[in-house]
């Protein structure tokens, strides 16, 4: 088993660059999945390494249990392993302070996040746990996250702890503090910030308090990339191999990372730029060209692939003869014309890179796991296109079929007639607008439209749009995805 005391059996080049407990924490991270510890793990640990700092990582799993377990028998150890179709290579990552259980023992998140050492707190909770509104970007408190805001109870959401925790950071004056979402939200410094000052008002925070958060935290945008998907036995089996030992924690992604950050650090923050992260005034351009660009495509590529039936992103741009040429013409007609990027960027070339990326074979990435989560991913992924091209008087042809493979993908049946999974928080939502419809797309169409959480008022209201998003609809349920898709190309 990996660990403190078996590290002199893993091959040299596979060992941590730092190790836990060497350097002490600066940084709390909520949410312990695979992406955090594939990207800012891994960037934080080479800006250490290369600069210095007291910025070791304190991670935090919100509810898993089960890493907790795997990490702190591990010393706080896992490897990264980086498949690319040349080989694998497998890195021990030697980042994290500590890790900790917060439905375990939410007061000790609470004070840590009032500790004057932690000056920088990043997030990978995934859009859902923000409980913002995809449409409007406004707090909808659920039943937990509204008592934790009450302060009926210990926090147990990721916005009570934030809350909570900046709470006793402004009693404490314990000095100020960035607090960096990392996840793919559109404008997520923005969204985060939103959701701070909603949860305060909400919970009727003191003035004192309210006035020193606003006075002491900042909350830099960022735009972060890295395909990494959800461990498997696999990936375990190939991380023993490289290592020599068991890694229970490992992980696996991509070759290509990137991170983009918006320099607003007032308690300082790791040389993150030594490890090759931009540090930026404005992450706003890279943030659109990557949601739309490459979220917005792998989203198409995960509704179309498991409707015909595919297990993995790769193997969908493979098996869907159409597929690759109807993406290239999304990209090219509708992202491309839908706003500016960031200077010297080619969108074009972006979304070239992007489907090299998504044809890499050794990364089995599920289009179910790709798929989950739609109404969340949606908004700022697809309609913000369509509704920027709308808005210059476009026609968004393209995202019209990626909306429509989603509707189809929510009625639960692929092209064969096998089930597929609706794991999505406004699933209930989704199942009583559909109800009634008897899968007819223009009632469908015109059902789903009206969730106000997913579209937005302009764009539901739009007779063009509502008319293309029936007719792709009509045609995948007449024809299916792969001949639909073959017509489409040709
Ligand atoms: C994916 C992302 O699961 C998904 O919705 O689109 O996790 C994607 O792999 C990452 O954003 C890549 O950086």
């Amino acid at each position: 088993m990996l660990s403190l005391r078996t590290l002199d059996r893993v091959p040299a080049t596979s060992r941590p660059l730092i190790r836990p407990g060497d350097v002490p924490a600066g940084i709390v991270h909520l949410g312990l999945g695979a992406f955090h510890r594939a990207h800012q793990a891994v960037y934080t640990e080479q800006a250490i390494a290369r600069a210095g700092g007291d910025w070791g990582i304190v991670a935090v799993a919100p509810r898993n249990l089960d890493v907790v377990r795997r990490l702190t028998a591990q010393d706080n150890l896992f490897s990264v392993t980086t498949l690319s179709g040349a080989g694998a290579r497998t890195q021990v990552v030697g980042a994290f302070a500590g890790v900790r259980h917060a439905a375990g023992d939410p007061a000790a998140i609470v004070a840590l996040l009032a500790d004057p050492a932690i000056r920088v707190v990043t997030l990978t909770v995934t859009e859902k746990a923000y409980q913002l509104d995809p449409v409007t970007g406004r707090l909808r408190p659920d039943e937990a996250v509204a008592a934790d805001l009450r302060g009926d109870r210990p926090p147990m959401t990721v916005p009570g702890l934030l809350l909570r925790g900046l709470a006793a950071r402004a009693v404490a004056d314990a000095g100020p503090l960035a607090l960096v979402s990392c996840d793919n939200l559109p404008s997520n410094g923005r969204r985060l910030h939103g959701l701070v000052g909603e949860a305060l008002a909400y919970a009727k925070a003191p003035d004192d308090v309210a006035d020193w958060v606003h006075a002491n935290v900042t909350f830099p945008g960022t735009m972060v990339d890295r395909i990494v998907p959800a461990a498997t036995d696999g990936t375990i089996a190939t991380a023993r191999s490289a290592l020599g030992v068991t890694d229970l924690a490992a992980i696996a992604g991509e070759p290509y990372s990137q991170w983009v950050i918006e320099d607003a650090f007032p308690g300082g923050r790791p040389a993150w730029e030594r490890a090759g992260a931009v540090l930026t005034g404005d992450a706003g351009p890279w943030e659109r060209l990557k949601l739309r660009g490459l979220n917005g495509v792998h989203s198409a590529i995960a509704y179309l692939g498991a409707l015909a039936g595919h297990d993995t992103i790769a193997e969908a741009l493979v098996g869907i003869p159409g597929l690759p040429a109807v993406l290239r013409r999304l990209v090219v007609e509708d992202v491309a014309t839908s706003f500016d990027p960031p200077a010297g960027v080619s969108v074009i070339e972006y979304g070239e890179s992007v489907l090299e990326r998504f044809a890499n074979p050794a990364i089995r990435h599920r289009t179910i796991q790709v798929a989950m989560d739609g109404s969340q991913k949606l908004p700022q992924r697809v309609l913000h296109t369509m509704a920027d091209r709308r808005a210059a008087g476009g026609r968004p042809f393209w995202s019209a079929l990626v909306i429509a493979a989603w509707m189809r993908f929510v009625q639960g049946r692929s092209d064969s007639g096998a089930a597929l999974p609706l794991d999505d928080p406004l699933a209930d939502a989704i199942r009583a607008a559909l109800a009634g419809t008897g899968g007819n797309p223009a009632a469908v169409v015109d059902a789903l439209l009206d969730l106000t959480e997913v579209f937005p008022p302009e764009l539901a209201a739009d007779a063009e749009v509502r008319e293309m998003i029936t007719s792709w609809l009509d045609t995948l349920d007449k024809h299916g995805v792969t001949a639909t898709l073959a017509d489409a190309a040709s």
